[in-house]
């Protein structure tokens, strides 16, 4: 039986420069593709969470909104829901997170497109890859699978979004994971594995359907944009021939020591500016 699915980004201080939930998004739209009823909200920008019209409770959860998202996850239980967390708390945390919290059903753990579909189709979680959950007084989990196919995944359902609630244009990402990986505070590779390309066609479609959303400017937040010189520039040149170079800025690393190559070709660049860590271990 197919059950519906209430996606909720709880708060969490996040300034003013906002984007919408894009991993919210992506989940939105697996579901909504395989005919799942499923709708989404977003508390930072103040919208009511209603836990009670929907089977499932989805909580996306990170180590500093983890308060609100426990918060919210204890009020899903109570109204008798199923509570299911992802996101890189649970990722990391999933033992200490079912140990500790048993109005929480069950964590997903890494990419949660497919999990998630999963269980909102009645699969049993020891036959879902990549989940913890509370198996009598045991925590059970399974491995995941890493997805190296992102080019099959729904795009985000950016068209469910209202651009005017948010101040940064859309997040998008060329890739999951950081080529680089090795710095000793980060915890991204530990998050998502090795680092996992779209292609620059898939990127492409993605930012032409946001501009004719009328999106012109693009947050490519992937956490090592020039880890791979080679697809970062193809990417870079594709923009300039689909003539998608409105405002944008990516996120690089000292590390890979290529953001130069990348920011300083000839010809128009459609390069805004580029953020990179202080400090990026040994
Ligand atoms: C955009 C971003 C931000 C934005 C928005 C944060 C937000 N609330 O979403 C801003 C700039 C505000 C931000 C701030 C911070 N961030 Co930040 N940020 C990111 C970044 C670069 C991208 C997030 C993203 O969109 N990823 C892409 C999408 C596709 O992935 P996703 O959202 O994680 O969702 C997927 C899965 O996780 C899972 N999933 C997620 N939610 C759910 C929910 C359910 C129900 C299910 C089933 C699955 C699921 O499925 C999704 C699809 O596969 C990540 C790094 C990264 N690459 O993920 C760091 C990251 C999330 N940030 C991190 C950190 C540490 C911070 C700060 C604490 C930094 C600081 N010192 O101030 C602050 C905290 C802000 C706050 N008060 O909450 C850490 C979190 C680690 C952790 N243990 O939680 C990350 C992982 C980076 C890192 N270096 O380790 N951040
Ligand atoms: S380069 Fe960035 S994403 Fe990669 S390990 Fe270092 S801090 Fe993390």
């Amino acid at each position: 039986m197919v059950r519906s699915v209430l996606l909720v980004g709880p708060y969490s201080k996040q300034g003013t420069y906002t984007n919408p939930p894009t991993g919210l998004l992506y989940l939105h739209a697996m579901l909504r593709a395989n005919d799942v009823p499923v709708d989404w909200v977003d508390e930072n920008q103040h919208d009511v969470i209603d836990v009670t019209q929907h089977d499932i409770i989805g909580i996306q959860m990170m180590t500093s909104n983890r308060h609100r998202a426990l918060h919210i996850a204890k009020a899903a239980k109570d109204a008798g829901k199923f509570v299911v967390v992802g996101g890189p708390h649970p990722t990391l945390m999933w033992k200490q997170v079912l140990e500790n919290y048993p109005y929480i059903d069950l964590c997903v753990i890494g990419d949660g497109e497919y999990p998630l579909l999963d269980i909102a189709q009645g699969k049993q979680p020891a036959f879902i890859p990549g989940v913890a959950w509370r198996n009598g007084r045991e925590i059970a989990h399974t491995t995941r699978n890493l997805n190296w196919s992102l080019d099959a995944l729904p795009l985000p359902s950016f068209d469910a979004v209202d651009f005017s609630r948010y101040v940064g244009g859309a997040r998008v990402f060329y890739s999951r994971g950081c080529g680089h990986g090795k710095c000793i505070f980060c915890s991204v590779a530990a998050q998502w594995g090795p680092q996992r390309w779209r292609s620059v066609d898939n990127m492409i479609q993605e930012m032409q359907w946001l501009k004719d959303l009328g999106q012109s400017g693009f947050a490519l937040y992937d956490d090592c944009m020039t880890c791979d010189r080679d697809r970062a520039a193809a990417l870079f040149q594709a923009m300039i021939d689909s003539d998608l170079t409105g405002m944008w800025w990516c996120c690089t690393t000292a590390p890979a020591g290529q953001t130069r190559t990348a920011s300083t070709r000839p010809g128009p660049s459609p390069i805004a500016w580029t953020k990179m860590p202080a400090a990026t271990g040994p």
